[in-house]
C-alpha cells in the first residue's frame, strides 16, 4: 500500500485495534451463549480499541486534535488538523456476533477530510483513501459503480433505532425508493455502507441522524472513488448536519431527488 506517512500511521492503528476487536468478537459470541452482560463487554471492547488507536495516533502526531466516539473532543496544539475516530462502527452487529463492523479513522485538515481508513477486520478488508491519491481496498483501486438505471441500483441506509433519529422520514424515503430500485439494504455499519459505495457494491447510500465519526473516513473514500456527496437537504454539510447522501455519478441526481421527495 502506497500512502503518505499519515496514512501509514492510520493503517497501523486500524490494524492494531482490529486485532484487539477480533479477539473480543470471538469472546462476545461465547458470551451470547452464556448470556453474560454483553453490553458491558462491548463497551469494554470499543473503549480498548479507541485506547489503542489514540495511543498510536497521538504518539505519532502529538499536536493534532482529537474527536473520538468514546473519548470525545480534545483540541490539539495544531488547530488545523484533527483525527476523527469511531473505534467500532456497527456495535450492534458486533454484539450479536454478526461479522459486519469496522474501525473508522479520518484525518481532517482545515475543515476538510483529507484521508480515511475503514477497516473491516473480520474480513481483513482495508478500505482507504487520500485526497488526490484515489481510493483503495487492500491493494486494489476502487471505483464507484457505473449503473445508470435506478431499477438496477442497490441502495443502503441506516434506520434509526430505539428512539434515535427521525424514523418517519426514513420510512417515507423507503416507501418512495423501494418501488423504483433493485433493493435497499440496512446492514448497520455506516462506515462500511460508504466503503461499499466506493467499491461499487452499492450504488448509493443515505442516512439521517448520523455522527461525524461514523461517516468522516467513508466520505473521503467515496469521493476519491469518484462518488458524489451532499447533505440530504439543499446546502446541508453532511458532517455538520448528520444527514448524508452519496451515490455513483449516473444515479446520484435521480436518487437524491427521490430521497428529497422532490
Ligand atoms: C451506527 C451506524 C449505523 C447507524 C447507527 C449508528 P455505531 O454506529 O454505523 O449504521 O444506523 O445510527 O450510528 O453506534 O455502531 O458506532
Amino acid at each position: 500500500m502506497q500512502g503518505s506517512a499519515n496514512l501509514n500511521v492510520m493503517i497501523k492503528a486500524a490494524r492494531k485495534a482490529g486485532r484487539s476487536l477480533v479477539k473480543d468478537f470471538r469472546e462476545v459470541e461465547n458470551l451470547q451463549v452464556s448470556s453474560k452482560g454483553p453490553g458491558d463487554f462491548v463497551s469494554r471492547a470499543d473503549r480498548e480499541a479507541e485506547r489503542i488507536i489514540k495511543e498510536e495516533l497521538m504518539t505519532a502526531r502529538p499536536t493534532y486534535g482529537w474527536l473520538g466516539e468514546e473519548t470525545g473532543e480534545t483540541d490539539g496544539q495544531d488547530p488545523t488538523r484533527r483525527w476523527i475516530v469511531d473505534p467500532l462502527d456497527g456495535t450492534t452487529n458486533f454484539l450479536h456476533g454478526l461479522p459486519h463492523w469496522a474501525v473508522s479513522i479520518a484525518l481532517e485538515h482545515k475543515g476538510e477530510i483529507v484521508s480515511g481508513v475503514v477497516y473491516d477486520a473480520a474480513k481483513d478488508e482495508m478500505f482507504w483513501a487520500e485526497k488526490g491519491a484515489g481510493a483503495w481496498m487492500n491493494d486494489s483501486r476502487l471505483r464507484v459503480s457505473g449503473r445508470r438505471q435506478m431499477i438496477e441500483g442497490i441502495f443502503a441506509t441506516g434506520v434509526p433505532f430505539a428512539g434515535r433519529g427521525p424514523l418517519p422520514a426514513t420510512l417515507q424515503d423507503l416507501a418512495r425508493l423501494m418501488p423504483v430500485c433493485a433493493g435497499v439494504r440496512r446492514w448497520g455499519a455506516a462506515a462500511l455502507d460508504l466503503a461499499y459505495v466506493a467499491a461499487g457494491r452499492y450504488d448509493g447510500y443515505w442516512e439521517r441522524g448520523i455522527n461525524a465519526w461514523d461517516m468522516a473516513a467513508g466520505l473521503v473514500i467515496v469521493r476519491e472513488a469518484g462518488g458524489l456527496i451532499s447533505g440530504i437537504r439543499e446546502g446541508q454539510d453532511p458532517l455538520e448536519s448528520g444527514s448524508v447522501i452519496v451515490g455513483n455519478e449516473g444515479l446520484f441526481e435521480p436518487f437524491r431527488k427521490i430521497i428529497r421527495g422532490a
